[in-house]
């Protein structure tokens, strides 16, 4: 045992009793107990030891094919009263849901190990940060939560023997059965329950179930902000460093964003780019009166297709030392892994996803799994920030905004203040990606990226982004919206993207310093599009003109899709926003 906490241990003894492992083994973080279990996996074939001198510490695992995403549908809000959790969180009464669920995690780990682990979300001692113990029967989960947390001994330090600030989780892969898969959450009770997978979004407990859905709720009612934001740093020549967040749903590109190669025009200058946070941001008032992020996680839990030397060579790097990769193809030649995207040379003596041969020279089939992953410590990335491990975290200049539409949003838009910019954040839209299951390509309003995310009431959400707002006043971030994806008549993307993405960045950075101009327009502020810089760029200003269009008929489509989104939400939909919604209609006119 790691701990005197009474409630911890009361807590593990309950479930110990429920589940009914074999053995209960308390992860101390150290790397011998973490060495028997990489060769434990590697035993079982949980874990395939790659080529330990190309990829040194770095292992493969397949999940079973039918458990390769997040499954939204089958995701719980537990709150007492339903208006809690929302129109958008599938709810169900926690009595209810315990009722149902305790009867399958009843014997579920007979003839296997519960381990225990305790982990942080942020720097351990952070005001920022927050304990959680996650109880599993996978070595999977408790190498990732290795990577993806500061997990061990170490947690349980500022947790004293009394408090009982910590949230509980409990996952077990039981027979990974789809139909009685269940993602469940009890905000009330800190607690989290997860059965039937063993895919990282729906297992890796102090991901998106603590560290968006249960901290989203505790935020409300502490006073901070959980986003499903990534956190960059761009420092000039003259050293300053000003830093940006920014949400995009799942799979839009955050971790390609949240580590640019500044383009040629910047890098010449001496402009450099730090990551701080690829996904998720954790966001405070400090003492001067700015918001303040930390990251609360301690790896990238990316999507593999698509990185690639051009794509994200930050990312790829990260890859390259103490990774776990979920799903890719495992090239047998030379024992390394590959993906779609990552070049145009696909192993043909190789294994796809599911572990079946697989010839990329010949096969019309796809190896790797769309949303096949790499799960990599932040510490091996080039770009990671030196305040990675600040306990107070970095001041956040600008926010901003995007999704993936090919049409409707321009390259980049300034919110009017902060309540029309917590409007442009709650109506935003993306098409859907393969991060989670169901059709992929389809245009769904997703606020502020944390549709899937957000832990109570969407209305009770809006209204916290307001009330921050009026905490924060005059030193609260400016609010900015991007579009990276739209699209020409053959549908190819307009707008370069990737690096070529701090050129909009440093527009938004101008403007948060007063030096650049903006022109007015129905939705928000934009640059003149000589004052985007596209040189060494193949594009004229005539195109940047053309990505900054504001389409009035599109919309007023828009503005009625956003109508008729708000109304789900009734009187629990800030009043403020439905003004912003009126100010919207007449500024574009009849
Ligand atoms: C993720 C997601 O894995 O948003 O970050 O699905
Ligand atoms: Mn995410």
């Amino acid at each position: 045992m790691l701990t005197n906490n009474k409630n911890v241990l009361k807590w593990v003894d309950e479930m110990v009793a429920l589940c009914k492992p074999d053995q209960v083994v308390w992860i101390d973080g150290s790397e011998e107990q973490l060495n028997g279990l990489r060769a434990e996996a590697t035993k079982t074939g949980e874990m395939l030891p790659l080529n330990q001198e190309e990829l040194p510490g770095c292992y493969l695992h397949r999940t079973v094919p039918n458990d390769v995403a997040r499954v939204e549908d089958r995701t719980f809000i537990c709150t007492r009263k339903e208006e809690d959790a929302g129109p958008i969180n599938n709810w169900c009464d926690p009595k209810e849901m315990y009722a149902k669920l305790t009867p399958m995690y009843d014997g579920v780990m007979k003839g296997r190990t519960m381990y225990v682990i305790p982990y942080s979300m942020g720097p351990i001692g952070s005001p920022l940060a927050k304990v959680g113990v996650e109880l599993t029967d996978s070595i999977y989960v408790v190498l990732n939560m290795d990577i993806m947390t500061r997990m061990g001994k170490a947690a349980f330090e500022n947790l004293g023997d009394t408090s009982d600030d910590f949230v509980r989780g409990l996952h077990s892969k039981a027979a990974v059965d789809p139909e009685n898969r269940y993602i469940v959450h009890f905000p009330e009770d800190n607690t989290i329950w997860s059965i039937n997978s063993g895919y990282g979004g729906n297992v890796l407990l102090g991901k998106k179930c603590f560290a968006l859905r249960i901290a989203s709720y505790q935020g409300k009612n502490e006073g901070w902000m959980a986003e499903h934001m990534l956190i960059l740093g761009i420092e000039n020549p003259q050293g300053e460093v000003k830093y940006i967040s920014a949400a995009f749903p799942s799979a839009c590109g955050k971790t390609n964003l949240a580590m640019l190669i500044p383009p040629k025009v910047y890098a010449d200058k001496g402009y450099k780019v730090w990551c701080v946070g690829d996904d998720i941001a954790w966001m405070r008032q400090g003492p001067d009166g700015r918001l303040y992020a930390i990251n609360p996680e301690n790896g990238f839990f990316g999507v593999a297709p698509g990185t690639n030397a051009k794509s994200n060579p930050n990312a790829l790097e990260s890859t390259r030392k103490g990774t776990i990769f979920t799903n890719v193809v495992l090239n047998k030649d030379t024992n390394t892994v590959w993906w779609e995207g990552l070049d145009k040379n696909p192993p043909e003596n190789a294994l796809d996803w599911k572990g079946n041969p697989w010839n990329g020279k010949e096969s019309t089939e796809k190896g790797a799994h769309p949303n096949s992953r790499f799960t990599a410590p932040a510490k091996n990335c080039p770009c990671v920030s030196p305040e990675f491990d600040n306990p107070n975290g970095v001041p956040i200049s600008a926010m901003i905004f995007g999704g993936r539409r090919a049409k409707t949003a321009p390259l980049v838009y300034q919110s009017f203040d902060w309540t029309h910019g917590v409007f442009v954040g709650s109506t935003m839209a993306s098409e859907t990606t393969a991060a989670a299951t169901g059709a992929v390509g389809v245009v769904r309003r997703d606020p502020m990226a944390m549709r899937p995310f957000c832990g109570y009431h969407m209305g009770d959400y809006f209204q916290h982004w307001l009330d921050m707002g009026k905490k924060l006043g005059d030193k609260a971030p400016k609010i900015f919206n991007v579009n990276w994806f739209r699209t020409d008549d053959e549908g190819h993307f307009i707008w370069p993207g990737f690096g070529d993405n701090m050129r909009v960045l440093m527009w938004i950075l101008d403007r948060c310093d007063g030096k650049a101009d903006a022109v007015e327009t129905p939705i928000g502020y934009e640059p003149k599009p000589e004052d985007i810089n596209i040189e060494g760029l193949d594009i004229g200003t005539d195109v940047v003109a053309d990505l900054l269009s504001v389409d009035k008929d599109l919309w007023k489509e828009e503005a009625a899709g956003i109508r008729e989104f708000y109304a789900q939400f009734g009187d629990r939909l800030p009043k403020e926003l439905v003004k912003e919604l009126e100010g919207l209609e007449e500024r574009l006119g009849k």
